[in-house]
């Protein structure tokens, strides 16, 4: 017998029910706890789907299985073949009496965390020992619903007609501006690494390609050290040609509530795991002007001027005033990057747009500019050297379609679908300023 026949389950936990009484099971999973009583032993057994229950009665079964069941340890990978017994307060009304236990693999102890406590520890300990970490079913249930996000927002892509994309992350200039990038040596040149796909999702509005999307990670060397911040982050980014400013707003908000709708609908038991609900919004996201942001935090007793971006006392005024997902347009073209086309009707202000739900933001994006003169013009107003952008511009001297888009932080999208208030949460492995590791 193999070792892969030997820990080769009949069943999951959540598929052991009542109706199978009498049956023989054979369930694989990590031990979760021991509650030894003398006379009988209970052993949780956790899988992916959920923690079934081993009894063992002194009375019932022979020494050496009592001896045997004594013998494993927490965290170590066992094989339990079994009969079911029906037993309303156990995990799915059932528990198993074991005839035979193999030991697949041992857990070292003590364990670097806890997978039993009810108070989490410290967010570093969880995050070096991040594997026993996502072994607990919370932890474990943001990335399914992580996933299923990602699944959504490819499914509503290729649905809608848009290709998907990947485009390097080793590049050689800013995009959204000069001091996020981090420095690498690429043999004799200097390069870095990608902050965001910005220059080349909208080189392929010169393709023919019409609508294309990218799923990548971003680099922002940003110092400081907060709940929403990483250095390295996951961006769902967009590009549309012939779409407007407000044609983009609606792709955005479109996928933002097939994501919502599928992950209520697919992730009930995750939602559950983490005793969130999912704040789905009936209407259309509301929009406010940045002038109207201006008058909503000064009247709120936070000061801002014009020009300014949001502090993050302007965000949390504005979060409690606007609840759940709101747009921010109109903002100046001073503190938008180059590549934004500006108003029609006042080139001061800008086509872009930010999505916030309540303080945090979502998603920036705007319609860009895709005449080379005036592009050309804003690099120079921006003091970004234009030759530096050579080969970016060259494509905007040959029939550019007019286009918008934009991009969305997935880890903080995964932050408001399940409820998360760190980042960290939502990342594998997170990369901050204290972190490469693990
Ligand atoms: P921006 O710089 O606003 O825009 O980034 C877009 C979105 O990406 C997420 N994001 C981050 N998430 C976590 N940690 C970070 N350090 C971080 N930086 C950004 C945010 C943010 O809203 N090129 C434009 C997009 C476009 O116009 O298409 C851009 O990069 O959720």
């Amino acid at each position: 017998m193999t070792i892969f026949d030997k820990c080769k389950r009949t069943h999951y936990s959540n598929e052991i029910s009542p109706e199978l009484e009498g049956e023989t099971v054979k369930i694989t999973g990590w031990v979760h706890e021991i509650r030894d009583l003398g006379g009988i032993v209970f052993v949780l057994i956790r899988d992916k789907n959920g923690i079934t229950q081993l009894t063992a009665p002194s009375k019932k079964l022979s020494e050496e299985m009592m001896a045997d069941v004594r013998a494993i340890r927490k965290e170590t990978l066992v094989t339990i073949t079994g009969t079911i017994q029906n037993s309303p307060k156990a995990p799915n009304g059932v528990e198993v009496i074991p005839s035979n236990i193999d030991v697949i693999s041992v857990s070292k102890l003590p364990l670097p965390l806890d997978t039993t406590e009810k108070v989490d520890a410290e967010m570093d300990t969880r995050l070096d020992a991040r594997f026993m970490d996502l072994r607990k079913h919370d932890v474990n249930a943001i990335f399914k619903i992580k996933s299923q996000m990602l699944h959504t927002a490819r499914n509503y892509f290729y649905d809608n007609d848009f290709t998907e994309i990947n485009t390097p992350k080793l590049v050689a200039s800013a995009t959204e501006g000069g001091t996020e990038l981090f420095p690498i040596t690429y043999f004799e040149k200097e390069a870095f690494l990608g902050q965001s796909p910005q220059l080349y999702k909208q080189t392929m509005m010169a393709t023919g390609l019409d609508k294309v999307f990218e799923i990548g990670q971003i680099f922002r060397a940003e110092e400081h050290d907060t709940l929403r911040h990483l250095n390295e982050a996951l961006s769902i980014d967009a590009e549309m040609c012939y779409h407007s400013q407000e044609d983009s707003m609606d792709v955005l908000e479109d996928l933002i509530k097939t994501i919502l709708e599928d992950i209520s609908a697919k992730c009930p038991q995750q939602l559950e795991e983490l005793d969130h609900t999912l704040d789905i919004p009936s209407g259309k996201f509301p929009i406010v002007t940045y002038e109207e942001v201006l008058d909503i935090v000064n009247n709120n007793d936070v000061e801002m001027n014009y020009g300014e971006d949001l502090s993050r006392a302007a965000e949390k005024v504005l979060g409690e005033t606007m609840g759940s997902y709101y747009f921010i347009t109109d903002w100046p073209m001073s503190i938008k990057p180059f590549y934004v086309m500006p108003k029609e009707d006042d080139p001061e202000i800008s086509t872009a747009f930010d999505l916030m739900y309540r303080d945090l933001e979502l998603s920036s994006g705007s319609q860009r500019i895709h005449d080379y003169d005036l592009l050309y013009s804003q690099l120079e107003k921006k003091d970004l050297n234009p030759d530096s952008f050579e080969k970016y511009l060259e494509a905007f001297q040959y029939g550019m379609p007019p286009h918008s888009g934009w991009g969305m932080g997935a880890d903080r999208l995964t932050m408001v679908i399940t409820g998360a208030q760190n980042i960290r949460e939502t990342v594998l492995f997170p990369r901050d300023r204290r972190r490469l590791t693990p």
